[in-house]
């Protein structure tokens, strides 16, 4: 590591909030604490999803994006709570000025997760571990909830090592530990390295670092393509991307996989009307407009298109985002094809007002209320 890194090594802390939406539940409302809940959609409505659960939820099996129908039979004595999305947005504030007492460089990626680069924090302490534990302590003193931390001198070891330890974990990878650690990495666990990449890998007998580590930089990109690059470099301990606290947002988006290929037109256009109004939903609360509306498509053989289309002024009513999809739908083939995953995706959002240019990560999986 030492000879291909001329600057000054870098100290990165990743904290991501413990059951975040359902920790605050749990801190608000005293007789959840210790209980199995949901966050989420309820298990009679249609299409209701789980958000997040308890840690005594999961114990039962229960997970994030799963039917809310399945997460009651799991644990039917599981209690269901409706999202409140303003206290975790205000919560998400009240964890950024914590870390801000820290550091400026603060990349978040979501509500409740975060890059920190501390490698010249504020306060002078100099030491990563140090800061990371004051900031848990802020957050359980101050907020009463519980984060987990990893700490490590690049953003991809950060955050898979904030993962290891949770709930109110603390990981530290140091530099002379980031190789082997990522050579003992199963490859499921590389961020960026999706379900279906995954059993690919592990068809081609690429089960953790070390494997992916036997492969050369063109034969990663001919089996994965552009990602290859990346996983060349990552599976040498080497990450150099910079922690960007003012990263915009460049879409806005949600798909969904299906749990069974979609062959009909009709089930087609009902989940597009479905990921069209989360879509909407997403972009009200962030108050944006786009001009670009993609469609994305996956195909049960894997193969993936996209089709867009642009307008002259930027556009974030429901109706418009659904009518476009469908027909960006209605332009491919929709005979004798079985779809696995539809996404729709607005971009093209022109300048943001400074005050919102706050960065939210493109949503990727369904989140349905
Ligand atoms: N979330 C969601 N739908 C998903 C995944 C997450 O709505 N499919 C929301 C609810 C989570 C929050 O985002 O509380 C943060 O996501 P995490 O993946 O960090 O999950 P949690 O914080 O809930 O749990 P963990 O302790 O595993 O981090
Ligand atoms: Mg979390």
């Amino acid at each position: 590591m030492e000879t291909e890194a001329p600057n000054k090594q870098r100290k990165i802390i990743h904290i991501d909030m413990d059951a975040f939406y359902a920790s605050v539940e749990q801190r608000d409302n005293p007789i959840y604490m210790g209980k199995p809940i949901v966050v989420g959609g309820l298990p009679e409505g249609r299409g209701g999803v789980v958000a997040t659960s308890s840690y005594e939820a999961r114990k039962f099996g229960i997970r994030s994006a799963m039917s809310s129908k399945r997460a009651q039979q799991l644990c039917p004595q599981v209690i269901f709570v409706r999202p409140r999305f303003e206290v975790y947005k205000q919560v998400s504030n009240q964890i950024r000025e914590i870390f801000s007492r820290y550091t400026d460089l603060i990349e978040p990626l979501s509500l409740d997760e975060a890059y920190l680069d501390v490698t010249d924090d504020k306060l002078q302490i100099g030491s990563a571990i140090e800061i990371a534990k004051q900031i848990k302590l802020a957050i359980k003193t101050e907020l009463k909830l519980t984060a987990s931390a990893g700490i490590s001198v690049n953003k991809f070891v950060a955050k898979i090592a904030s993962d290891i330890n949770k709930p109110d974990g603390l990981t530290f990878i140091g530099p002379s530990k980031v190789e082997s650690f990522i050579e003992n990495l199963p490859v499921e666990k590389f961020h960026g390295v999706g379900k279906v990449t995954a059993e690919k890998m592990k068809k081609m007998d690429l089960h953790k670092g070390s494997d992916l580590k036997k492969l050369t930089e063109d034969e990663l990109v001919r089996h994965f393509g552009k990602a290859g690059y990346f996983y060349y470099k990552i599976v040498r301990g080497i990450d150099d991307r910079e922690v960007e606290p003012h990263r915009e947002t460049k879409s806005v988006g949600a798909e969904d996989t299906f749990q069974e290929d979609l062959t009909t037109l009709d089930e087609m256009v009902i989940e597009i009307e479905l990921i069209a109004k989360l879509v909407h939903k997403r972009l009200q609360k962030y108050n944006l407009k786009g001009r670009t509306i993609t469609l994305k498509i996956k195909y049960s053989d894997f193969k993936q298109i996209t089709r867009n289309h642009s307008f002259t002024n930027t556009i974030g009513d429901l109706e418009t985002i659904t009518e476009t999809a469908r027909q960006l739908l209605e332009s491919t083939d929709t005979t004798n094809v079985k779809i696995r995953l539809l996404g729709i995706s607005v971009s093209n959002f022109g300048e943001l007002n400074p005050k919102r240019r706050e960065h939210y990560e493109e949503a990727t999986q369904l989140k349905l209320f």
